[in-house]
């Protein structure tokens, strides 16, 4: 086999005083932050389908990067050229896993059978590679979007033939999922919303979104798949309502289905600020109703309102996602994937690399900050003091269910009180986190 990336090799890590491009500054896997190494705080994952597969197009203009496996020619060879570069990419960055979805890894064949063959024959040859790289799969997908058959949606489509394909891709994708050793499958409903009501029955493709969900959970419990099951918010594009808005919105949807206690959720960042929250806003959201699974760490554009899959930058941002991340022990099966991908104009093979490390080093050194948050305590001693008065009797009171309305009332007419308002000192805090960047 060739080598694809002839210029670059394994990147190290040199430390922050480096002014290697091709080198980690933040990045020391083996480095222990509270406890445990960096490594196993990130979980990076690279994602298959922007990072090999990404071609440069945009709604007017088409491919502008260019790959040997994105030429002409038979597709099952091709992608085998493309899993032997993506191994290769693999390797050199030194992360530890990876994500696809069914048809970046293997072709769509004639029929849903023929592409089934091609997911299986296709994994068989990554499973090799997986062993001998140690590389590992954080999840699998089913692309359930890009075919014309599914322009009504897949689970939610009016059709329930289109329904009933659906299932059987996901089949197919959970099963390849499981039999390569994935901890998770992520299932993101890119055409499950509508355009318009005036052809839509909300409240049947709801139930049908449901149903599918319940199936998913029952396969996986039949073929005993350990992994997690993660839904990806995002409330828009390519439909113009998704189902799956945001934490909260699948949140209530899965405890209306009864599945809150099997599927989690993976966050992502470009998902949140197009939902109009920020990032930690998801986290400490899905954190705090016990279904944050695992995170897509791609942001957005400030000054653009789609998804555009840009590679994290800013550390400060990072460091506060972070810091909820930790705060609620950190991702069990999840890992930080990256679903981004490089710009148009990038494309030189190395430029996958720069935008990697860069997105790595930012993460890592999110983590170093955000640990710093937690190891000060300085944050939570100041929520900590906000809440104390919870832990009086009155707040006891409310919770063990010991003062009705009409106590509360008492307490406050007869007792003559007034509450005093206190300085939530926003500005004092905001200064305290910039001293750790
Ligand atoms: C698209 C989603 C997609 C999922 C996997 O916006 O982020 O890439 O992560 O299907
Ligand atoms: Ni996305
Ligand atoms: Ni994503």
């Amino acid at each position: 086999m060739e080598p694809f990336f002839t210029n670059v090799g394994p990147i190290p890590f040199e430390g922050p005083d480096s002014n290697n491009p091709m080198a980690f500054r933040w990045y020391d896997r083996d480095r222990v932050v509270l406890g445990k190494r960096m490594e196993d705080h990130l979980r990076f994952a690279i994602a298959y389908w922007h990072t090999l597969c990404t071609t440069g197009v945009d709604p007017f203009g088409g491919q502008t990067i260019l790959r040997p496996w994105l030429d002409a020619g038979d597709p099952m060879a091709l992608a085998e050229v493309k899993l032997d570069a993506a191994f290769e990419f693999f390797e050199k960055l030194g992360v530890p896993f990876f994500c696809f979805h069914d048809r970046d890894l293997a072709p769509e064949g004639a029929s849903l059978k023929e592409s089934n063959a091609n997911l299986e024959a296709m994994a068989d040859k990554a499973l090799a590679r997986m062993e001998q790289t140690g590389v590992k799969l954080l999840w699998g997908t089913a692309n359930l979007f890009g075919s014309r058959r599914f322009m009504a949606g897949a689970a939610t489509n009016p059709d329930p033939e289109v329904f009933a394909y659906a299932a059987g891709q996901v089949k197919a994708a959970l099963d390849t999922t499981h039999r390569m050793g994935g901890v998770n499958y992520v299932l993101w409903g890119g055409r499950e919303g509508y355009e318009t009501l005036l052809n839509t029955d909300m409240k049947r493709e709801l139930n049908q979104l449901g149903r599918f969900l319940d199936l998913v959970v029952e396969h996986k419990h039949r073929i005993g798949f350990t992994g997690t099951i993660l839904i990806e918010p995002k409330p828009k594009e390519p439909t113009k309502h998704q189902y799956d808005f945001d934490a909260a919105a699948v949140h209530a949807f899965l405890h209306k289905y009864g599945l809150v206690d099997e599927v989690k959720l993976n966050i992502e960042v470009n998902h949140a600020t197009l939902a109009g929250h920020t990032f930690e806003h998801e986290l400490a959201y899905a954190a705090a109703n016990g279904i944050l699974g695992s995170v897509d760490v791609n942001r957005g554009d400030l000054l653009l309102g789609w998804d555009t899959d840009q590679f994290p930058n800013s550390p400060q941002e990072v460091a506060l996602a972070i810091y909820e991340i930790l705060r609620m022990g950190g991702l069990d099966t999840g890992g930080f994937n990256f679903d981004a991908k490089i710009r148009r104009q990038s494309l030189d093979p190395e430029d996958l690399f720069h935008a990697h490390i860069g997105g790595m080093d930012t993460c890592a050194r999110g983590l170093l900050v955000a640990a710093a948050m937690i190891e000060d305590g300085k944050l939570q001693a100041a929520v900590d003091e906000r809440y104390a008065g919870w832990n009086g009797d009155l707040g006891r009171r409310v919770f063990d269910g010991s003062a009705s309305l009409a106590d509360l009332s008492d307490h406050v007419v007869e007792g003559g009180i007034e509450p005093q308002p206190r300085s939530g000192r926003q500005e004092a805090l905001e200064n305290l986190v910039a001293r750790y960047i």
